[in-house]
C-alpha cells in the first residue's frame, strides 16, 4: 500500500539521495592539466594528447576523444593509462583548425566525470596557412574572437549541469512541500 506518508518518506529519501552527491563532489576526479593545454594555440600539430587527473585512472573506464571543428572524430589510439594520466596518440597529422578533446573517466568512488576543452592548431608552415600572405594574416584574429573563446564557456559543462540538477531537485522539493501544504489547507 502506498499511503501518503510512505510516499512522502520515499520522496524525502530520494531527495536526500539526490542531494547527497553534492558533498562528496569535491572528492570526484577532475582534470588537473593537459597537453595540449586548454585553449592552447599551437604552431605545431600535436601527435599525442595527454590528460592528467587528480585521481588514478581506471584504464577500462577512460575515454579520450578528439574531434575537429566539424565535430568529426579524429582517429586516435586507445588511451594508455599511467597512474593519473591518460594519453592517446593522434593517428593522423592535424590540419590547422580548432579541435575538441572530450574525456570521460571514473572517480575513486565510481562516479563518472566528463568534460571537454579546445585547442587550436595554427601552424604557419601548414599547407592551408601558406596559401597566401593575406590568408596568413586574417585567420589568427578571426579565430581568436569567434572560435575558441566563445567555446570555452560551453566546454566546462560538468559543474553547470550539476548545479542545474541540484537546482531542479531543490525546486521540486519546494514545489512538493508547497503542494502538500495547499492540500492540508484545503482539507482543513
Ligand atoms: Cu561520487
Amino acid at each position: 500500500m502506498r499511503t501518503p506518508a510512505a510516499v512522502a518518506a520515499l520522496a524525502a529519501a530520494l531527495t536526500a539521495l539526490l542531494l547527497a552527491p553534492a558533498t562528496p563532489a569535491a572528492a570526484h576526479n577532475a582534470l588537473q592539466s593537459a597537453t595540449p593545454a586548454p585553449d592552447a594555440r599551437l604552431t605545431a600539430a600535436p601527435t599525442t594528447v595527454t590528460l592528467r587527473f587528480l585521481q588514478r585512472l581506471n584504464p577500462e573506464f577512460t575515454t579520450i576523444v578528439l574531434s575537429d571543428a566539424d565535430r568529426r572524430k579524429v582517429p586516435t589510439g586507445t588511451p594508455a593509462v599511467d597512474g593519473t594520466a591518460g594519453t592517446v596518440s593522434v593517428d593522423q597529422p592535424l590540419a590547422d583548425g580548432a579541435y575538441t578533446v572530450a574525456y570521460r573517466v571514473v572517480s575513486a568512488d565510481g562516479h563518472p566525470v566528463q568534460g571537454s576543452y579546445r585547442f587550436t592548431v595554427a601552424d604557419p608552415a601548414a599547407p592551408t596557412g601558406a596559401a597566401g600572405p593575406t590568408d596568413a594574416g586574417t585567420p589568427p584574429g578571426a579565430d581568436a574572437s569567434a572560435g575558441p573563446v566563445s567555446a570555452a564557456g560551453e566546454s566546462d559543462d560538468g559543474p553547470p549541469v550539476a548545479l542545474v540538477a541540484g537546482g531542479a531537485v531543490v525546486a521540486l522539493a519546494v514545489a512538493g512541500a508547497a503542494a502538500s501544504l495547499l492540500r492540508r489547507r484545503r482539507a482543513s
